[in-house]
Order: C-alpha cells, then sequence, then structure tokens
C-alpha cells in the first residue's frame, strides 16, 4: 500500500529466491548490499500527495515511487483526484439516482437502496486519460471497490426496443470556472459496452464510503477504460436512443482518447480503452561486491491480452532488453516489473519502454509519453 510512513517502501531489494520459478520481492537488504537511495526523475515537478486547488481545478498527483508490490493498492488519501468536489453543495441532492427511460419517465433510486444491494467489486485500476510528465505521472491509481453493476440498474430499461445506450450523469456544476476543463460530466454507453466493460456504481473505495472528492454519495466505475468515463457524484441514468449525440465529456476528452477527430454522435465514438502501457516508477542505487548497481522498478497496465513482453532501454543508441516482470498478471490492475542496470558512464538517461511481441495497440507507450529522465552521477 501507499501512504504508510514515509520511507517504509524505499529499501526493498529484488531477487530471485534461489531455485524457485517464481521471481520474488523482499525487504531483507542483508544480502543485497547496501541500498544507497532513490535516484530522483527529471523535469518532474508536481507536488505529490496532497490535494492541490479545487473544484474543476483541483488535483491529487499520486508519488507512485511509495507503491509497494505486496498488495499494489492505493490507499484512498494519495489515490489522485482530477476534478475536486464542487463548492455548491447546497443544491446538490446527495439522497439518489434518477433512472430515466426513453419517455422520459423517472424512478428514483434511493442511494440506501444501492447500499443494501452493494458487493465486492474487486481491484481496479483507473487512469486518467491526462496522465503526463507534467503530473509527474500521478493520476492513475488502483484501488478496491464495492458497488452495484449498473447492468442491474439497466435491466428494466433494456426491454424498451428503441434504447440503445445508456447516459451515465454526474453533478457538476461549480463556484468557479476553469480554464482547461468544461463542466458537465456524463458519458454514453452502448448496452454491449457494458456487457463487456462490466461498469458499476461504487459506493466504497478501500473498505470505507467513498469521499466527496472520488464521487459520494455513488460514483461510476469503468474498469479497463479511462477515468473520464467514470463519472463521480452520479445523479441520472438515462436511456437514450442510437442517434443521440456525444455529451460534452466525450467532446472534451476526444482527442484524449484517441478518437478520430471529434465525432458528433455518441456511438461513432472508440471505446476509451486503455492501452499496454508501462512507467518506471523508482530507480534504486545499491552497492554490491564494491560496485554501484541500479534497480529501475516499474508497473505494466491496461489491455486485454496475458503474455506481455516488455522491454526496456536506456539511450536510443542501445538495444532493447526484456525486463523481469512479477509472475502475477491481474489484468484489472497492474503488475510490477523491475531491471537491473549498470550504466556504461555517468550522465544522462532517458528510459524507454516498449511491448516485444504484441500486436495489440500501445500508442500512448509509443509516442513517448510515459519515457522518464534522470541522471546518474556515480557508475
Ligand atoms: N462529475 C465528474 N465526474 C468525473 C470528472 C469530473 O470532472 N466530474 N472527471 C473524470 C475524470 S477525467 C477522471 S480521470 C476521474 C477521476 O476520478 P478520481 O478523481 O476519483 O481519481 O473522474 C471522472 N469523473
Ligand atoms: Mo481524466
Amino acid at each position: 500500500m501507499i501512504g504508510g510512513a514515509a520511507g517504509s517502501a524505499l529499501s526493498f531489494a529484488l531477487e530471485r529466491l534461489a531455485g524457485g520459478a517464481h521471481p520474488r520481492l523482499y525487504l531483507d537488504a542483508a544480502d543485497q548490499g547496501q541500498f544507497l537511495g532513490i535516484v530522483p526523475f527529471r523535469d518532474e515537478n508536481a507536488r505529490k500527495d496532497v490535494p492541490l486547488g479545487h473544484e474543476l481545478d483541483g488535483r491529487l498527483y499520486t508519488d507512485l515511487s511509495r507503491l509497494s508490490w505486496r498488495d499494489g493498492i492505493v490507499e484512498t488519501k494519495p489515490f489522485y483526484l482530477r476534478t475536486r468536489a464542487s463548492e455548491r453543495t447546497g443544491i446538490r441532492d446527495k439522497s439518489g439516482i434518477d433512472v430515466v427511460d426513453l419517455t422520459g419517465e423517472s424512478e428514483r433510486l434511493k442511494v440506501e437502496t444501492l447500499r443494501a444491494a452493494m458487493e465486492p467489486m474487486g481491484a481496479h485500476l483507473m487512469e486518467c486519460a491526462g496522465n503526463s510528465r507534467a503530473a509527474s505521472f500521478g493520476l492513475m491509481g488502483v484501488a478496491s471497490w464495492a458497488g452495484v453493476p449498473l447492468s442491474a440498474i439497466i435491466c428494466r430499461l433494456r426491454k424498451d426496443s428503441r434504447s440503445a445506450a445508456v447516459q451515465v450523469s454526474g453533478f457538476d456544476w461549480y463556484e468557479k470556472g476553469s480554464a482547461t476543463s468544461t463542466p458537465g460530466a456524463s458519458w454514453i454507453f452502448a448496452y454491449d459496452e457494458i456487457e463487456r466493460t462490466q461498469p458499476f456504481l461504487a459506493l466504497e473505495m478501500n473498505g470505507a464510503p467513498l469521499v466527496r472528492d472520488h464521487g459520494a454519495p455513488v460514483r461510476l466505475v469503468v474498469p479497463g477504460w479511462y477515468g473520464c468515463a467514470s463519472i463521480k457524484w452520479v445523479n441520472s441514468i438515462s436511456c437514450v436512443s442510437e442517434e443521440a449525440e456525444a455529451t460534452s465529456q466525450m467532446r472534451e476528452f476526444a482527442s484524449r482518447t484517441s478518437q478520430n477527430g471529434v465525432p458528433i454522435l455518441a456511438r461513432e465514438y472508440a471505446p476509451p480503452s486503455i492501452e499496454v502501457a508501462a512507467l518506471p516508477i523508482r530507480v534504486e542505487k545499491w552497492k554490491r561486491h564494491g560496485r554501484v548497481t541500479y534497480c529501475v522498478i516499474g508497473i505494466l497496465w491496461g489491455g486485454a491480452g496475458s503474455t506481455r513482453r516488455l522491454e526496456i532501454r536506456f539511450n536510443p543508441d542501445q538495444p532493447y532488453r526484456a525486463v523481469d516482470l512479477l509472475d502475477e498478471t491481474k489484468p484489472a490492475a497492474w503488475t510490477f516489473w523491475w531491471h537491473k542496470w549498470c550504466p556504461p558512464t555517468p550522465g544522462q538517461f532517458a528510459i524507454q519502454l516498449r511491448i516485444g511481441d504484441s500486436k495489440t495497440p500501445t500508442r500512448r507507450l509509443d509516442r513517448g509519453v510515459y519515457v522518464r529522465n534522470l541522471e546518474i552521477a556515480e557508475v
């Protein structure tokens, strides 16, 4: 978990257990040599693990360097925020959700009713499509959720033959405007997408009721999709026709979710699926047998496939090499990898990653979105 005593996760060493088939990470630094510290990434200045700003411009960038391989869960307090709760608290009705059919007839679904039907939904990764170096790559996290599948709520609506899709909307009115974000949060889901991705209405995050900034009392979580579809402060779920126009939220995120231009109709949008990507999260410096060595530790996430060969290089003129993957594939979350590294000379390096054997798209990774830079002073 992230969020314990600072520095507690700093000193784990990585080693293959003698004779064991599975690589293990373990905390005993004794026979690993001497832990000398963490090498910071360059050109990253965002303040991490504290909420910054308010409302639409509110952010929290998670410090992923403190992530522990043991459960890979980010505690709620340092979990990333993209948009903080509105200050217009008085005008929001938090008692339930309006469920609206195609004729416009609506039924009030109470939060208490949802709570009574709540079940564990497992650990799921969420990443903002705007995650980038400017955010110190801190706009992502894995939490464990409890809630109710969206399909359980819309099953009634489904019988209407003219309905093709469902629009989930959240409260999104704020005291102040924003230079970079548009108010209005809703996303339209085709029925077959709901079946495939199994979105759920979450009431609990990491074993406690949802907090305000994460969408209390009820938010949507769409496993495997960028966070822009995971609507917070859900206040209505409506049936819409096949000709429904894309929402302002869908248009706002069109380029960040790799759409072809800004399509007019909702059904023209490709699912904003998180493609396979990887990120170094921590570079450890060690002294072993009188030599300085480095260990790059990172995460791999996204995509639907299972066999993933991840490769690393430290400069464009070097060949790619396979990294070691922690042998636990959790398709809904992230998995850990590491790579021991002895830089040839001191200097500046850019850590690049690629999927060696993939036919699946890895557009953000290939565009260099997740490249991190560092300076090595000692070899
Ligand atoms: N109502 C509402 N829901 C929203 C947003 C928003 O601005 N308003 N932002 C979305 C985006 S872009 C992301 S990445 C996720 C972030 O969820 P989190 O802040 O709980 O991590 O919420 C989504 N849900
Ligand atoms: Mo986002």
